[in-house]
């Protein structure tokens, strides 16, 4: 009875494959590099996994919508929340949708997504656990049930290569998306890079005369001017991919971290830190590819891009880039003592 499973089994095998798809989503956020490729990749397989338990999971739903409860409300927000949260993010991978309701459709599946956690706790719990309906049994062992999870992960494999040479052959945006899943948007016209923030930063009025960067490093603590930095012209070409979907190749100058700050023996990372109070902290390898930028595209970085000076953090997601920085010290601190994104 390999197509007629105990409900309990696909909510098990739901709530495995959401888990994967929560830690492999977060991942992608985080990840900047091509060897990161595999986390989006995953993130997609395990979208294609929950389209294969739909209708595995809908039998199981239509029985619990008979025994009556006023908690079947909120349960069944939960699927329609769930169902959009898979419909947005197969919009953006197709180009489909690539917003919604003028905002980022990947920023949508995020902030969906985000608001689903607290509910699929609770649903585990109050459904799940207290009920019995997801509490594993010594046959969810048996070959039977090993053999339909590796039917659904190989059907979710499959489903996965299928859509990916649909996009390709039906050449739909899709097929340009970056390995991170973002679109290209501006490159080398500074002016048509969006400007955007991690949270709810506004960009600051800063007057250039009046701004200071404060450093700290072996020699101790100084103060320059803008004036002293942008004497400085190293050029690097870089990508600016933000996580709520787009991407832009710009050339940036400034000034090398590696040059502006004397090693110091016992440092273990760079914290940046800007005029509005967001601030990360990096491990003291990445900076000899940090650049302290002072232009984009040749001409002055403007207000909304971190003017007067912003971070370029090659390899790394947008939110690294630091804008409007105004403090960056060598601490002895462990590069991993923050939170795992920024929090300003
Ligand atoms: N101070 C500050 N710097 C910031 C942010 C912010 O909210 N505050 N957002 C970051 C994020 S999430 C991105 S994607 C880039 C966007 O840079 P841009 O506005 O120049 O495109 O800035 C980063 N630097
Ligand atoms: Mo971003």
């Amino acid at each position: 009875m390999l197509l007629r499973p105990p409900g309990r089994q696909a909510n098990q095998a739901l709530l495995v494959v959401l888990l994967v798809a929560f830690g492999t989503g977060v991942a992608t956020v985080a990840t900047g590099s091509p060897n990161g490729a595999w986390v989006a990749i995953g993130h997609g397989i395990c979208g294609m996994a929950v389209v294969l338990l739909i209708p595995w999971k809908s039998r199981v739903v239509r029985g619990g919508l008979r025994r009556a409860r006023l908690s079947r409300w909120v349960s069944l927000l939960l699927a329609a929340l769930a169902l959009f949260t898979l419909a947005a993010g197969l919009g953006y991978a197709t180009g489909l949708v690539r917003s919604i309701a003028g905002k980022p459709g990947l920023w949508v599946h995020i902030a969906v997504a985000l608001v689903l956690v607290p509910l699929v706790v609770w649903h585990v719990w109050a459904r799940g656990i207290r009920t019995r309906g997801i509490r594993p049994r010594r046959t969810d062992l048996s070959r039977r049930a090993l053999l339909r999870a590796g039917v659904v992960a190989a059907g979710a494999v499959a489903l996965y290569a299928a859509a990916e040479s649909a996009i390709t052959g039906l050449g739909l945006p899709g097929a340009r998306r970056r390995f991170t899943g973002s679109y290209e948007v501006g490159s080398f016209r500074p002016e048509a890079m969006p400007a955007t923030s991690w949270l709810l930063d506004a960009v600051p009025a800063i007057d250039p005369e009046r701004w200071r960067l404060s450093i700290k490093d072996g020699q101790g603590r100084r103060e320059l001017t803008l004036a002293q930095l942008t004497a400085n012209d190293t050029k690097v070409r870089a990508t600016l991919d933000c996580t709520s979907g787009w991407y832009s190749h710009q050339d940036w100058t400034g000034l090398p971290l590696a040059t502006l700050l004397g090693r110091e023996g016992n440092a273990q990372s760079v914290y940046v830190h800007s005029v509005t109070g967001y601030w990360v902290r990096f491990p003291i390898h990445d900076m000899d590819r940090l650049l302290l930028a002072t232009q984009a595209g040749g001409a002055p970085l403007s207000a909304d891009h971190g003017f007067p000076v912003r971070l370029v953090a090659p390899g790394r997601r947008g939110y690294w880039w630091v804008k409007w920085v105004d403090r960056i010290e060598l601490q002895t601190t462990p590069s991993w003592w923050q939170p795992p994104f920024p929090t300003g």
